[in-house]
């Protein structure tokens, strides 16, 4: 019984899934499901932007993959995780806080983009990423009305803040595929940032937690504190 309602659950997730990319909103109502809770509706602020479609970026055909042309950037270590007790929190300004395993992940609505990484060191390649979008997890978590901003911590020590609208964003990926393989660990596996709106020291590898905050703290990312643009989109 329980098996059934969660396997007719997750055909539930992927069937809408493709509906809701083509309307390029998020999958609110949708993704309800796996942590098996109702909630109010969502405050106005923050549901504008996640049922308001964003402007969608061109993608790519596969055949411009560019493999070769993608560089492994990181400044610091590649850290171990054991996929096994992987926890992925989010937390802050949300009536939801959430701690999901890879597995509660990987049963949100996957999508693959082939998009442009755009590196401010001088090197770009059009690579393709499979994941879970940003605004599914921000959604389940319930955020409240004043969030502004995301917070990103990473295994290895760096850290990150965006824009809520762009972290929200339907391209605003967490990846756990590249080029159509398993993440590989240096690129940050099991689940990093990717998205086609921001220079790629936005797109954090290795991400443990996320939190919603109403404001930027003095810390605003690794490369930011060191005089880099915050907002760096592209
Ligand atoms: N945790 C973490 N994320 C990170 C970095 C890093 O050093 N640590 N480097 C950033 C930079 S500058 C870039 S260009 C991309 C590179 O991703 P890649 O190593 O998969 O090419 O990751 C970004 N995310
Ligand atoms: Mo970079």
């Amino acid at each position: 019984m329980h098996q059934f309602s969660s396997r007719r659950r997750f055909l539930e997730l992927s069937g809408l899934s493709s509906m809701s990319l083509l309307l390029g909103g998020c999958a609110l109502s949708l993704v309800e499901g796996v942590v098996g809770k109702t909630f109010e509706p969502l405050n106005q602020n923050v549901e504008s932007l996640l049922f308001n479609p964003q402007k969608l970026i061109p993608e790519f055909p596969e055949s411009d993959i560019e493999p070769n042309a993608f560089i492994i950037n990181t400044y610091k270590f590649t850290p171990i995780i054991d996929p096994l007790t992987f926890r992925l929190v989010v937390d802050g300004e949300v009536n939801n806080p959430l701690s999901l395993s890879i597995a509660e992940i990987q049963q949100l609505p996957h999508q693959t983009m082939t998009i442009r990484h755009v590196c401010v060191e001088g090197w770009a390649a059009i690579v393709q990423w499979g994941g879970v979008r940003l605004c599914d997890l921000v959604a389940l978590a319930h955020p409240k009305s004043d969030v502004r901003f995301v917070y990103f911590e990473s295994a290895d020590g760096y850290y990150e803040s965006w824009d809520l609208a762009s972290a929200v964003h339907p391209q605003t990926l967490l990846a756990d595929q590249k080029n159509g393989q398993p993440l590989p660990i240096e690129n940050g596996a099991p689940l990093r940032l990717a998205s086609p709106i921001k220079l790629g020291y936005k797109q954090s590898k290795w991400v443990t937690r996320i939190t919603l905050v109403n404001q930027l703290r003095r810390s605003k990312g690794y490369w930011e504190d060191q005089g880099y643009e915050w907002y760096a989109g592209l």
